[in-house]
C-alpha cells in the first residue's frame, strides 16, 4: 500500500464519525462498532443518568402540532428530565436531534411510514400518556425536539433547545 492511499484511508477514517450517514445509524439501532469516545454520544449529547438530573422540563404536544414549551435554553452538562405529555387525539413523539438529523429522519419516515425507530433521545406516546426522555446535553448548539409521526414535522411540530 503505498503512502497515499494510506493517508486517503486515514482521512475517511476522520471523517466518517461525523457523516450524514452514521448520525442516521445513531437515530435507529444501538451502533456498537463506532468509534468516539463515549458509548452512544451524539452530536447534541448522550443518554442521560435519571439519578442525575438537575432539572425536569414538562413538554406538552397536541394535536395542534405544537410542543408546550416550544423553546428551551440548556446549560451545557445539564441532565434534563423531560416528561413528555400528550395532550392529543393522536400518537406524538418527541425526538431531540440537529436540525439536519431531525430533517433528514422526517424525510425517511415519510418514505418508509412504518419504519421501527426507537432510541434514548425519542420519546413515542400514545394519546393521553405521558413519556420521558433522560438527556445530558454535554455538547454546546443549537438542537431540535420534533415530532416525526408522518406528516407533524412538515406542518411545523418542531421546537428548539440551545445549549450554552
Ligand atoms: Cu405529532
Amino acid at each position: 500500500m503505498g503512502t497515499d492511499l494510506r493517508l486517503v484511508l486515514l482521512g475517511l477514517a476522520a471523517v466518517v464519525p461525523d457523516g450524514p450517514a452514521l448520525a442516521h445509524g445513531e437515530a435507529h439501532a444501538a451502533s456498537p462498532k463506532r468509534a468516539s469516545a463515549a458509548p452512544g454520544q451524539t452530536r447534541f449529547g448522550i443518554a442521560g443518568d435519571p439519578a442525575r438530573a438537575t432539572r425536569t422540563v414538562v413538554v406538552e404536544m397536541s394535536d395542534q402540532m405544537r410542543f408546550s414549551p416550544e423553546a428551551l435554553v440548556v446549560k451545557r452538562n445539564e441532565t434534563v428530565r423531560f416528561v413528555v405529555r400528550n395532550r392529543g387525539s393522536v400518537m406524538h413523539e418527541m425526538a431531540i436531534g440537529t436540525p439536519e438529523e431531525l430533517a433528514e429522519h422526517a424525510a425517511l419516515m415519510k418514505r418508509f411510514p412504518d419504519m421501527e425507530h426507537d432510541a434514548p433521545h425519542m420519546a413515542h406516546v400514545k394519546p393521553g400518556a405521558s413519556g420521558e426522555i433522560v438527556w445530558n446535553f454535554n455538547r454546546a448548539g443549537t438542537f431540535e425536539f420534533a415530532c416525526l409521526a408522518l406528516g407533524h414535522f412538515e406542518a411545523g411540530m418542531i421546537g428548539r433547545a440551545v445549549v450554552r
